[in-house]
C-alpha cells in the first residue's frame, strides 16, 4: 500500500512540475497568439501561387465589390492599402515562377525591378486589430460609358498618404463601387428609384463641378447604399410614403410660414396645419396634431416593443458583438467618413448629417447578426446605451462645438446627442415588432407630447421636426434595406 502511495504522489509532484515547466519555461505558452499568418496572393488558400489564384483574380476583377474584404486584403500585395497594379503584377509574376518566390524575385532582379523577399509575402494579422478593406486603385475601362459621366477624368490613385490623397482615392473607390451596383441594379429600377436616383445622379455632378470633395464622397457612399442595399419592389408602400413625408417635413423648414413662425408673426397652429395637411395627401391619414392624446409611458419607448421578444435579442447579445460594432465604428474608413460630418450648434435643421452613418452602423450589426433585422436593432440599441466613456478622455469643455458628445461614436451634431440615433433605431425596431403606421403614430405622438412641454417654442418646433424626421428616416430604413441585394460571393 504505502509504495501505491508513493508512487501516487511521485506521479502528481512530476506532473505538477512538467506542467509548471510547460508553462513557465516554454516561451510559446507565455504569451498568447494573437494573430494568423497569411499568405498574400494566395487567393483560393491552397498554400500555393498557380493558376487558381490567377483565375480567382480575374473573378476578382470582373466584380470587386462582391468579394469579402479577407479576399482584397490577400491581394495587397505591397500592402499599401490599395488594390494596384504592382499586385497584379507581383502575383502573376508568382505564378508565371511556377509558384516559386525565390525564382520569380532572381527573374526581377535580372530585368532591374524591385520584387518583395519571399518573407515578405508572409504577414502576421493581428486578429484584434480592424483591418479596412483596401481600396480600388486600378485603371476602370468601363469608366467611358458610367452613368457618371465626369467619372473617365478621375485617374486611379498612386498614394493615400496625405488627406488630400487619401480623399481621392476614396473617391475613385467609391464612384467605381458606385457604377458597378448601378450597372446591375438600373434596369430593375422602379420609376420612383430611378426619379431618387436621377436627383442625386444630379447632385453628385454638381459636387464633382464644385470641387467640394467631401461632400462629393458622401453623396457616392450614400448612393451605393441606396443602389446595393434598398429596393421598393415587392416592399409594401408604407414605408416609401414616409420618404415622401419626411421630405415635405424638409421643406416645410424652408418654408415662408416656418420663417414667419420663427419670426413670431405666425402662431405654432399654422405650422401644425401644414404638418396635417402632408399627412393626409402623403399617407392618406387624417391627424389632429393639436388634440393628439400622449402616448402611454413616455419615457420608455421600448415599452412599445413586445418587451419579452426584445429582452430576448437584448440579452443574447454576446460582449463579442459589441467589440465588432464598435471596432467598425471606430476604425471603417467609410463610416468614419460618414460620422465626420457634423455642423455647429443648430446649423444643420434638416438633420442632414444623421442618416448614412446610421445607415451603415445598422448594416454593420445585421451583418454580424446573420441579416436578423430585430437582432440588429438590439444590438444598436446596446451600443447607443454605452455612455459617453468612448470620449471620456477628453474633458467635455475642451471638446469642439460640433461633435456629438454623448456617444463620440455616433453621428449628429453637438446638440444631438444620441438623441436622434436613438430614435432613428427604435422607431426602426417598432415597424418591425407592430408596423410602420404604428411607429409612425407612436413617434407623432411622442413629438407632439415633447412639443407641448416646450409651450409650442421655436427651439421645441425645431426639435419637434427634427426627431421626427430622424425617427422616420430609421422607419424607412430598417424596413426597406436588404443586404443580400447584390449577393456576395464566399
Ligand atoms: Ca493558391
Ligand atoms: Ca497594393
Ligand atoms: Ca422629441
Amino acid at each position: 500500500m504505502k509504495t501505491w502511495k508513493r508512487l501516487l504522489l511521485t506521479v502528481c509532484v512530476l506532473g505538477v512540475l512538467g506542467v509548471a515547466y510547460w508553462k513557465l519555461v516554454i516561451p510559446t505558452h507565455r504569451v498568447e497568439t494573437r494573430s494568423e499568418l497569411i499568405m498574400l496572393g494566395d487567393l483560393d488558400g491552397d498554400h500555393r501561387w498557380d493558376a487558381g489564384d490567377l483565375a480567382l483574380l480575374d473573378r476578382f476583377l470582373n466584380d470587386p465589390f462582391a468579394w469579402p474584404d479577407g479576399l482584397a486584403l490577400r491581394l495587397d500585395m505591397n500592402q499599401n492599402g490599395l488594390i494596384d497594379e504592382e499586385d497584379i503584377r507581383i502575383l502573376r509574376a508568382l505564378v508565371a515562377a511556377g509558384g516559386d518566390p525565390y525564382a520569380a524575385e532572381e527573374r526581377a532582379r535580372i530585368k532591374g525591378e524591385s520584387f518583395p523577399r519571399p518573407r515578405e509575402l508572409y504577414r502576421y494579422v493581428s486578429l484584434a486589430e480592424y483591418r479596412p478593406r483596401p481600396l480600388w486603385a486600378l485603371p476602370y475601362p468601363l469608366a467611358k460609358d458610367s452613368v457618371l459621366d465626369w467619372l473617365p477624368s478621375l485617374r486611379p490613385p498612386v498614394s493615400t498618404s496625405s488627406y488630400s490623397d487619401a480623399l481621392t482615392a476614396a473617391i475613385y473607390a467609391e464612384a467605381i463601387r458606385f457604377d458597378q451596383a448601378w450597372r446591375k441594379r438600373e434596369p430593375e429600377l422602379l420609376p420612383i428609384e430611378h426619379a431618387y436616383a436621377t436627383q442625386k445622379l444630379a447632385h453628385m455632378k454638381a459636387l464633382y463641378q464644385q470641387g467640394q470633395r467631401y461632400e462629393l464622397l458622401l453623396a457616392l457612399m450614400d448612393a451605393v447604399e441606396d443602389a446595393e442595399t434598398l429596393t421598393e419592389r415587392g416592399q409594401p408602400e408604407f414605408p416609401l410614403k414616409l420618404l415622401v413625408f419626411r421630405d415635405h417635413l424638409r421643406e416645410m423648414l424652408k418654408s415662408p410660414v416656418y420663417a414667419d413662425f420663427r419670426a413670431g408673426k405666425q402662431d405654432w397652429h399654422a405650422v401644425l396645419k401644414v404638418v396635417s395637411g402632408h399627412l393626409q395627401t402623403d399617407l392618406g391619414l387624417t391627424y389632429e396634431l393639436e388634440t393628439l392624446g400622449p402616448p402611454r409611458n413616455l419615457t420608455h419607448l421600448q415599452n412599445y416593443l413586445q418587451r419579452s421578444e426584445w429582452q430576448y435579442y437584448k440579452s443574447t447579445t454576446k460582449e463579442e458583438d459589441f467589440r465588432t460594432l464598435i471596432d467598425y465604428a471606430q476604425h471603417d474608413p467609410r463610416y468614419l467618413h460618414a460620422v465626420s460630418r457634423t455642423t455647429r450648434k443648430s446649423m444643420d435643421p434638416e438633420l442632414e448629417n444623421h442618416n448614412l452613418p446610421m445607415e451603415l452602423l445598422f448594416l454593420e450589426a445585421l451583418r454580424i447578426k446573420g441579416g436578423d433585422k430585430k437582432k440588429a436593432v438590439g444590438l444598436v440599441d446596446e451600443a447607443i446605451r454605452i455612455p459617453y466613456a468612448w470620449v471620456k478622455s477628453i474633458p467635455r469643455e475642451d471638446l469642439p462645438t460640433s461633435l456629438a458628445l454623448d456617444n463620440f461614436l455616433l453621428p449628429g451634431n453637438k446638440e444631438d446627442g444620441a438623441d436622434k440615433s436613438r430614435h432613428w433605431n427604435v422607431f426602426g425596431g417598432i415597424c418591425l415588432y407592430k408596423s410602420p403606421q404604428e411607429a409612425l403614430d407612436l413617434a407623432l405622438k411622442r413629438e407632439m407630447q415633447d412639443l407641448r412641454g416646450d409651450q409650442y417654442s421655436a427651439a421645441g418646433m425645431e426639435d419637434f421636426f427634427r426627431d421626427l424626421i430622424a425617427g422616420l428616416n430609421g422607419m424607412y430604413y430598417v424596413m426597406t434595406v436588404n443586404p443580400d441585394l447584390l449577393k456576395k460571393h464566399n
